[in-house]
């Protein structure tokens, strides 16, 4: 084995034993200055861009508060109407509204709210009024997590 060859094998060797050395000090190294688990932070509303964790949309005269929420799988979300007139909230795209059909709640008088069905599948819904069906200002979207 010429010389240069040779060095170059131990070379690659002991960085192989020294690589495998750094995974296991470093798997063995999980904070040992704290037994105890972090407690888990209370989730904040508001997560920014990704819409706001809520389960609950109301609808006043300016529109829908929040626009763009987040829930987990298994939720019901809640349309409350505190405008005074009625509002009829449907999935995309109208005038189908199937894309979500689960949370097709029609027709919600002034003051009344009605709850979707449990929303289960992971993704993103968009929702309107359908008798307003160009209001952005009464649009959004509901992501499942
Ligand atoms: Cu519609």
């Amino acid at each position: 084995m010429p010389r240069s060859l040779r060095a170059a094998s131990l070379a690659a060797l002991s960085l192989t034993v020294s690589l495998s050395l750094a995974v296991v000090s470093c798997g063995g190294d999980s904070n040992p200055a704290s037994p105890t688990p972090t407690p888990t932070p209370t989730p904040t509303p508001p997560t920014g861009g990704g819409g706001t964790a809520t389960t609950t949309i109301t609808i006043t005269g300016t529109g829908v508060t929040p626009k763009d929420i987040v829930v987990p799988r298994g939720s019901r979300v809640t349309f409350v109407n505190n405008d005074g007139v009625g509002h009829d909230m449907n999935s995309d795209p109208h005038p189908a509204h199937t894309n979500c059909p689960d949370l097709n709640v029609g027709f919600i008088a002034g003051s009344q709210s009605r709850q979707t069905e449990v929303l289960n599948t992971a993704r993103t819904c968009g929702y309107h009024d359908h008798n307003q069906p160009s209001n952005a200002a009464l649009q959004g979207t509901i992501r499942i997590e």
